[in-house]
């Protein structure tokens, strides 16, 4: 049947009707968004379960995608977006006298990862579904997601995300598809049976794992993949093994928190636990369902994919050995051939103390049997290398040492694909952190660079500038994104280039009214908005930020009269709780906002906001109203980014380092489109290797450097005695490791750039009309269909057929 608008509005009264026993004028936003979560849902599942369906049944080979996190957002919109139901809906509400976008504000974010990682695992999973690609992810349902942040007083606090309070919508709880998680045996010997040996483990625990299936709807093709999200239960034969209180906790903790820390491995024990419990019940899982459909294990590599996302998820390489030979009784070779040919690895940080390292003891505890499957990989990997006569790269790469598992190596080691996920991030990977891997196995080595989910970006969360798209170019890049290129023709067009101008004005409008509500403070949408909005690390370098403020807000001061472009500082951003730097740095942040904002004399030309909580919605509020994009990491630290991306789309123009895919953007749009400074890569590289920095000289020879940093300690801004000095500190006792000040003086400069270049609007349009025309060289679907191609070998089973979610009942 069609999903027609009158249709929609009937259908739409009778659910509410019986779901809730109200009438429309009664019904809360809460019961409003639940009917049409229902609605949208019911028009998909079909489709959902079809696919589901057609893979089996024609045997497609499926990608997994496993990731400890996965940041979708809120999902209302955008299945409207992909069901092709977004102004039908839209219209009908109107009708009934309901606004829509207020209803869509009830619907909790999907915080299940904690910033670039997971909300790139998300992306793809949208990415993949919109390519008609058949491609599943594979995680936890964390019952509290990333934290909820606060700022009192200027500090950051932590507060319990209780997202799914009210339930979520989109998920479907699949308990015919639990599975056992055999952990913690003290022991493990090998018994004869049938003829084979297979092990039996003493003591220790089963756990069950129930998973809650989310519905993944491409953009218009009728494809519906399955994000699978494993909740963890005590099965009732365990019950009695489970006595006290305190073991029962113990497995409700282990899906209750998502890590808050992207960089460095947490919490330790709970942590690996979480990591064995997804891998084993993502690998029990597609096993069943390889065998249910009566294939053969030897040709498990020309059904299924699994794709590794950052360590985290590294323990599926032991597991699939575990149960190949263990249940399945395969021999060792043959199962580390099928094991390799699955497997493959995405690397996102170079960072040394991002890299995952176990304690040994930790693994024998979780399950001694991976335990012994490493230490077998270990002992065949080091004895191959030594009859390859190459034993001088064992110490650097081999899997066990120091009594930790590095599970990098293991990765590497399990895999046959290596991607970085920016071009310098697989250069720097090959060339110097991973380079003894890279001279073993050059060609598991490849780049991937991350991409962005555009209809999101665009359409969903940049009404007004869609509009504009609309009108210039048509409407085929709504499914097309390199068709904004087609835009370039009107970058001299003085009546397009109005037009972006002022729906990048509208969108500060809206974005100036949140900050009103949210912060007290009012921005005025004539000034640059400046925004930095990422997780906060030393690295990212918001102190740099940080520390032009102050020298412009002491310019300020000394002469009242200076000509500046108004500024907005724009910050969004989560530390990790035990990060204590990033949370000092959060402290002076809004510190100096007080002090700037409240100060008459400077007669409103800066103003600092700290927007709390940032979140996948919330960048959706603050991405489309951004002038200048903050890109400022250390070149070499930051992987890639994908802020970065979200912002040229729409119409920022970025101050960047050559740092990440900042370097591919700027390859895009060319230097004249966007404003490069600091240290390059060599330049960095050869302070790290001859270690000649010194940041005193810079503090003592620079005046514009030592009158900045002297504001943070000699009281000139209020309540930072404590925090100001430890920022001094970090960047003249502690050496500043993460070379701001070397990147100061470039830093002004560029900035005055900027200052300059935004008193031009028709020119400051077009090089933002050209950043949004490059934009599309970003999309996630075509950074998924490499990965498909390249390394999956998957192929897409569903072509474009927007009728399919039209077969509404
Ligand atoms: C990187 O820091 C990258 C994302 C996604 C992050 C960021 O530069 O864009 O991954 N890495 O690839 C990360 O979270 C644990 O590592």
């Amino acid at each position: 049947m069609q999903f027609t608008k009158e249709y929609f509005i009937q259908e739409f009264k009778k659910r509410l009707n019986e779901g809730y026993a109200v009438d429309i004028k009664q019904a809360s936003n809460f019961e409003l968004y639940q009917t049409l979560a229902s609605i949208v849902r019911s028009g998909y599942n079909n489709a959902w379960h079809q696919n589901i369906k057609n893979n089996a049944r024609e045997g497609n080979k499926q990608a997994y995608y496993f990731s400890i996190e996965f940041l979708p957002g809120r999902l209302l919109q955008s299945n409207l977006l992909n069901m092709g139901w977004y102004d039908t809906v839209i219209s009908g509400l109107k009708d009934l006298d309901i606004d829509f976008y207020e209803v869509t504000e009830i619907e909790k974010d999907m915080a299940l990862g904690n910033g670039g990682l997971g909300r790139l695992a998300a992306a793809f999973m949208d990415a993949l579904a919109s390519s008609g690609l058949p491609g599943n992810g594979n995680g936890i349902r964390y019952k509290y997601g990333l934290f909820k942040q606060k700022i009192v007083d200027g500090y950051q606090v932590e507060l319990p995300n209780e997202w799914l309070n009210q339930g979520n919508s989109w998920e479907v709880r699949r308990d015919s598809k639990a599975v056992d998680i055999h952990i913690n045996a003290t022991e493990v010997s090998l018994l004869e049976k049938d003829g084979h040996l297979v092990p039996v483990y003493h003591g220790g625990k089963v756990i069950r794992a129930v998973p809650y299936d989310v519905g993944v709807v491409g953009f218009q093709n009728g494809c519906v993949n399955n994000l699978r999200l494993w909740d963890a239960e005590i099965p009732e034969s365990e019950e009695v093994n489970y006595r006290t209180l305190d073991e029962r906790r113990k497995i409700e903790d282990l899906t209750s928190i998502l890590y808050p820390d992207d960089s460095t491995s947490e919490g330790r024990r709970l942590r690996l636990l979480q990591e064995y419990f997804f891998v084993s019940a993502g690998i029990q899982s597609i096993l069943k369902h390889h065998k249910k459909a009566g294939h053969n294990l030897n040709k498990l590599a020309d059904y299924v994919a699994i794709h590794i996302n950052d360590t985290h998820p590294v323990l599926c390489i032991p597991e699939l050995m575990r149960l190949l030979l263990d249940e399945e009784h395969y021999g060792w070779d043959e199962a580390w051939e099928i094991t390799t040919q699955v497997m493959s690895y995405t690397n996102h940080t170079l960072m040394a103390e991002a890299m995952e390292k176990w304690p040994i003891h930790y693994i024998q505890e979780l399950q001694p049997r991976i335990y012994q499957i490493i230490c077998e990989i270990e002992r065949r990997y080091v004895e191959s290398l030594e009859k390859r006569g190459q034993a001088e790269l064992i110490p650097s790469t081999r899997i066990i040492a120091d009594n930790q598992i590095r599970m990098v190596s293991l990765a590497i080691i399990g895999s046959h694909s290596v991607n970085g996920v920016a071009k310098l991030h697989t250069e720097l990977m090959k060339s110097q952190v991973l380079n003894d891997f890279y001279r073993l196995f050059p060609e598991r080595f490849n780049n991937k660079t991350n991409g962005i989910t555009e209809r999101r970006w665009l359409q969903i969360a940049n009404r007004e500038l869609s509009k504009v798209l609309d009108k210039t170019i048509g409407k085929t890049w709504r499914y097309a994104a390199d068709d904004l290129e087609m835009l370039l023709k009107y970058q001299d067009d003085e009546k397009v280039l109005k037009e972006i101008n002022h729906a990048k004005y509208q969108n500060k409008v809206r974005l100036a009214e949140h900050v009103k509500k949210s912060n007290g403070l009012k921005i005025s949408p004539d000034a640059i908005f400046d925004v930095q909005i990422k997780r906060l690390h030393e690295y990212k370098r918001q102190l740099l930020n940080l520390l032009r403020i102050i020298k412009l807000y002491q310019d300020l001061k000394e002469n009242p009269n200076l000509d500046i472009q108004p500024r907005v500082f724009i910050f969004g951003a989560k530390a990790a709780p035990g990060y204590h730097e990033a949370k000092v740095i959060i402290k002076c942040i809004n510190e100096v906002g007080n002090l700037i904002n409240n100060d008459q004399t400077i007669q409103d030309k800066l103003k600092v906001v700290f927007i709390e909580d940032y979140s996948v919605s919330l960048a959706e509020l603050i991405i489309p109203a951004a002038d200048v994009s903050e890109q400022i990491s250390t070149a070499t630290k930051e992987a890639s980014g994908t802020s970065n991306m979200k912002l040229m789309l729409n119409g920022a123009l970025t101050v960047a380092t050559l740092d990440g895919a900042n370097i591919e953007i700027k390859d895009q749009v060319g230097d004249d489109n966007i404003f490069i400074f600091g240290l390059t890569k060599d330049e960095v590289t050869a302070h790290n290797q001859t270690q000649d920095y010194c940041a005193w000289d810079y503090y003592n020879n620079i005046p514009v450097i030592k009158r900045v940093l002297d504001a943070l300690i000699d009281g000139s801004i209020p309540n930072i005695q404590v925090e100001g000095r430890h920022v001094f500190d970090l960047l003249t006792r502690f050496n500043d490791q993460f070379f701001v000040l070397a990147d100061f003086e470039g830093y002004l400069a560029i900035q005055e750039q900027v200052d300059q270049a935004y008193r031009k609007p028709l020119a400051w349009a077009k090089m933002s009309l050209i950043n949004i025309a490059k934009g599309g060289h970003f999309s996630a679907d075509k950074t998924v269909q490499r990965y498909a191609k390249e390394i999956w070998h998957i192929k897409p089973v569903v072509e474009k057929d927007e009728a399919k979610y039209d077969s509404y009942q």
